[in-house]
């Protein structure tokens, strides 16, 4: 008999692993209403009031037109991101100058559909993400495509109520085939959706207004526009490997490792339950069906999902290639007495081993070696890393920027999935968040920064938007350079 022992296992990050940054459209390009472009949902949510505030389910229809009635850009900062539009080559200069090998950035689907449902797609709209991709090739970086990234033409919530319509996913699939086409063979890897994960939260990612309805009536509501993205997002990994043989579509979760309060089963249960409706994404899109606990879960709650008779064949037929999530921090959840959960993404209780950041996020690094397992050993998919990061209150003094703080957090994440790649995790690659500081998604505030980059302005806009190297720039270099040794 011929007896087998594994002696051996990676002891480093592969040669060819992806280190790079990531970035969403509306955060960063600005020039909202230039070049044919039409207004998205994500250029409506005005800033927060104050700085732990979710600014992003703030919309309603009384929001809604005020923001439509205005061209002001002070209240609606996404719309003037930190002018990426006309930054990008010295941004991607910048970028290459780190030794990026991968750039992770969303299109904004209403730069090429500027209503959504437009018959021809807008060519400057196109233009602009070919500009983009030259400089990338420029540099050997590697372009990282998300599709929809907490966005959609803002025309679409208007005639459609957003991805609560089933006709959406026509209009999705036309702008998919379309920048397939135009940019496929100099892409090989895509993601459908941002976080698709917190679309249960509301109007960032559904696009759908309901803020006048029972709870209850939301959580229909946005299940059912769910079901829309998931068959949106089979049928673009479809497209993707008709059109493009050798490209990739990958899903993409916020991922919060989620913890027991205490050893009690009904905490630890409850924590599971809060667990798999997280995963239950990633499960349709990674494994091509919907698992089994969700139907209790609707059923309890009177959740009717509607399907047409070709949907299950279609989720089933085009899972994604890889799966990719953000990973921040971590969450405890307690059980109700009745088994329910306290605390979850959102909500999530407080862990006393953790520091926090200035927004309540707290930091553990080890947690993100537990997911790449957990991940890793529920898919058997590769996996991408593709936000990470820590949001600060920088300050430019003398021309620089001391984030000691930033380059510790990102030192320990990275060393975690170091650890996760000689535990036999399959990891492509590594995306930080915010590379170059940009427009906070929660806050919609500048001031929350996560970059290598400084950039000069404020949270009323003013500024002159110049580039700084701040001190976490060179360390990242170093890391790159060293393929993570170095850290
Ligand atoms: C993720 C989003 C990003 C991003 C990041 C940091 O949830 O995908 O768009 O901004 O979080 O969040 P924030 O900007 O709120 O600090």
């Amino acid at each position: 008999m011929f007896l087998m022992y594994h002696t051996d296992y990676p002891k480093e990050f592969p040669a060819d692993f992806l280190w790079g940054g990531a970035t969403a459209a509306n955060q960063i390009e600005g020039a909202w209403n230039v070049d044919g472009k039409g207004l998205t949902t994500a250029e409506v949510v005005s800033k927060a009031t104050n700085k732990k505030k979710m600014s992003m389910d703030d919309v309603d229809q009384e929001s809604l037109n005020l923001a439509l009635n205005t061209s002001l850009v002070d209240n609606y900062p996404k719309r003037r991101g930190i002018d990426f539009y006309h930054h990008y080559a010295e941004d991607i200069e910048l970028f290459a100058e780190m030794g990026f090998k991968v750039f992770r950035f969303s299109i904004a689907w209403a730069r090429i559909f500027p209503n959504g449902d437009d018959r021809f797609p807008n060519e400057d709209g196109l233009k602009f993400y070919d500009h983009i991709l030259d400089e990338l090739e420029k540099y050997q970086i590697k372009p990282l495509i998300t599709l929809s990234h907490y966005e959609m033409p803002i025309a679409l919530t208007q005639k459609y109520n957003g991805w609560t319509d089933r006709r959406v996913i026509d209009m999705f699939t036309r702008y998919t085939e379309t920048v397939f086409t135009r940019y496929g063979k100099r892409v090989e890897y895509w993601l459908t959706f941002n976080e698709i994960n917190t679309a249960t939260w509301g109007f960032h990612a559904t696009g759908a207004l309901d803020q006048d309805l029972s709870s209850k009536e939301q959580l229909q509501l946005r299940y059912q526009a769910i079901h829309h993205q998931l068959v949106a997002s089979a049928l673009a990994t479809k497209q993707l490997h008709e059109l493009c043989p050798n490209a990739k579509m990958g899903c993409m979760l916020a991922r919060m490792q989620t913890y027991p309060a205490t050893p009690n089963p009904i905490d630890v249960q409850a924590t599971q339950i809060a667990d798999q409706k997280n995963l239950f994404f990633s499960d349709v899109q990674a494994r091509g069906e919907y698992p089994e606990f969700m139907n209790r879960y609707f059923a309890e709650q009177k959740i009717k999902i509607m399907m047409d008779p070709d949907d299950q064949q279609i989720l089933a037929q085009y899972p994604v290639d890889f799966v990719s999530f953000s990973y921040y921090m971590t969450t405890v959840t307690q059980s109700n007495q009745d088994g329910t959960a306290v605390g979850n993404m959102a909500t999530g209780g407080r862990n006393p081993y953790l520091e926090e950041s200035d927004w309540g996020w707290q930091i553990d690094p080890i947690g993100l070696r537990i997911t790449l397992n957990e991940m890793w050993d529920r898919y058997q998919k590769p996996l991408f890393v593709v936000e990470n990061g820590l949001g600060a209150l920088d300050k430019l003094e003398d021309g620089k920027v001391h984030d000691n703080y930033r380059i510790d957090y990102l030192r320990q994440h990275i060393q975690q999935m170091k650890e996760a790649i000689k535990d036999g995790v399959n990891l492509l690659g590594y995306t930080m968040w915010g590379p170059i500081d940009l427009i906070s998604f929660s806050t919609s505030e500048m001031s929350k920064r996560y970059g290598f980059i400084y950039v000069a302005q404020d949270d009323q806009g003013n500024g002159s938007l110049q580039r700084t190297r701040k001190d976490s720039f060179y360390w990242y270099q170093k890391v790159i350079k060293s393929n993570g040794e170095d850290l």
